[in-house]
């Protein structure tokens, strides 16, 4: 039987996780491995496997995605110091979860490139 989908579980709550945003189709939550002092995650509730499937149709949720990461950055306090937003996509891209997700990185000067 295949493995259900770790963030499909976050999602639907049958999974534990630290929620900080939740709507009808995007859930925000901490990274359980932190890469900076804020990190989140900011998926869709629909399970998209990668940045690859986006369909044409998913352009507003995407864009909601991007409005919630920027309303989160504002309450975590990073707006103004600055942040990145990723999608990691395949395997150059270093994406390990295969549900979509944006990650939101800040609170400390991040290298480019990464
Ligand atoms: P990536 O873009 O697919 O490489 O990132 C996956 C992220 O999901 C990574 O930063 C993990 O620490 C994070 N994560 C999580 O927050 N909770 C989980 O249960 C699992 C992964 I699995």
């Amino acid at each position: 039987m295949n493995k259900p989908c770790i963030f499909c579980e976050i999602s639907a709550g049958r999974m534990d996780a630290d929620i900080v945003y939740s709507d009808d189709d995007i859930v925000a939550f901490k990274d359980i491995h932190p890469r900076a002092p804020v990190h989140l995650l900011v998926i869709p509730r629909e399970h998209i496997p990668s940045h690859q499937d986006m369909l044409e149709s998913h352009s507003t949720l995407f864009g909601r995605m991007h409005w919630v990461a920027k309303q989160l950055a504002e309450e975590y306090g990073v707006a103004e110091s600055g942040y990145r937003t990723i999608f990691n996509c395949g395997r150059d891209g270093g994406q390990e979860v295969w549900h979509i997700h944006l990650h939101l990185l800040g609170g400390r000067p991040l290298a480019w490139p990464p």
